[in-house]
C-alpha cells in the first residue's frame, strides 16, 4: 500500500507537472499569436477608379511610402502609378510619358533611394511592344530617365520580350527583367543591371548627369555636351556576361 500510494503521489506531481506546462505553452502560444496577428485598418481605392483599372497590380515600397501600379486612364493615356504616404493618404499619381494609348505602364513598380521605378512592358518606345523602364523623383514626381529594351525583337508584338516585368533598385543600381527576352532561348528571360559607368579613360565621361535628390530641378548636363540629348549608359562587363549599352533619355 506505501508503494501504490508513493507511486500515486509522484503520478499526481507528474500529472500536476504537465497541466502547468501545457498551460505555460498555450499562454505562451496565445501570447504569440496575439503578438502577429495583423487586424485591416484600411482599404486602399485607386484615386481614379474605373472598371478594368487593376488598381495594386503592383506593389513597391518606397522609403515611409509605398507605390501602387495600375492600368488607370487619364484623358490620354492608361497606365499610372499612385504614391500614398504611411497612412495610406494619396501623395501624388504619375501617368504614362508616353503618347500610346496602353504601355503596360505601372505593372510593376520599384524604388531606389529616393527614386521610383516604373514598368512599361509593352512600351513602343524602343519597337513595337519592346518595353520600358522609368526612373522618376520621388519627390517631384519628375521623369529622370528611361531605360529601353537593349534587345527589342523584331517579331515583336507577336514575341514579346516583356522587358520592365519587374524593377527594382539594388543599392545604387538599377534591376529590370525581362522574362521572354530570347537571347538565352525561346522565352528563356533576361535580367539587366544597369549602373553609372566610370568617366571614360579617353577623356570623354560616359557619366549621366547628376540625378538630384530632393529638388525639381533638372540635372545639368556634364561640361562639353547639351542637354536634353541621348547618351549610352554602359553596364561593365565585370558585372554582367554580356556586355549592353542602353540608351538613355534624360527628361521629356
Ligand atoms: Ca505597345
Ligand atoms: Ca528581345
Ligand atoms: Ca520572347
Amino acid at each position: 500500500m506505501k508503494s501504490i500510494f508513493r507511486m500515486s503521489r509522484r503520478s499526481s506531481v507528474v500529472t500536476v507537472f504537465a497541466i502547468v506546462t501545457l498551460l505555460s505553452l498555450t499562454v505562451s502560444i496565445e501570447t504569440a499569436q496575439a503578438a502577429t496577428q495583423f487586424r485591416l485598418v484600411k482599404t486602399i481605392i485607386s484615386p481614379n477608379p474605373s472598371g478594368g483599372g487593376f488598381f495594386g497590380q503592383s506593389l513597391a515600397v518606397a522609403g515611409d511610402r509605398f507605390l501602387v501600379g495600375s492600368r488607370d486612364c487619364n484623358d490620354t493615356v492608361c497606365g499610372a502609378v499612385h504614391l500614398f504616404d504611411s497612412d495610406g493618404n494619396l501623395v501624388r499619381s504619375i501617368f504614362a510619358p508616353t503618347p500610346e494609348g496602353f504601355s503596360g505602364f505601372g505593372d510593376s513598380v520599384g524604388a531606389m533611394g529616393g527614386y521610383l521605378l516604373v514598368g512599361a512592358t509593352l512600351d513602343d518606345t524602343a519597337g513595337p511592344d519592346a518595353g520600358a523602364a522609368y526612373l522618376f523623383d520621388g519627390a517631384t514626381g519628375d521623369l529622370l530617365q528611361t531605360f529601353l529594351n537593349p534587345n527589342p525583337d523584331p517579331g515583336a508584338p507577336f514575341s514579346r520580350d516583356f522587358f520592365g516585368n519587374s524593377v527594382t533598385g539594388f543599392g545604387d543600381d538599377v534591376l529590370v527583367s525581362a522574362p521572354d527576352e530570347d537571347i538565352a532561348g525561346d522565352d528563356a528571360g533576361a535580367v539587366y543591371l544597369l549602373t553609372e559607368p566610370p568617366a571614360s579613360s579617353s577623356g570623354h565621361s560616359l557619366a549621366p548627369p547628376q540625378i538630384p535628390s530632393t529638388s525639381s530641378a533638372r540635372p545639368s548636363p556634364p561640361s562639353g555636351t547639351t542637354s536634353p540629348s541621348p547618351q549610352d549608359w554602359t553596364i561593365p562587363r565585370s558585372r554582367m556576361e554580356v556586355l549592353y549599352t542602353f540608351s538613355m533619355e534624360i527628361g521629356t
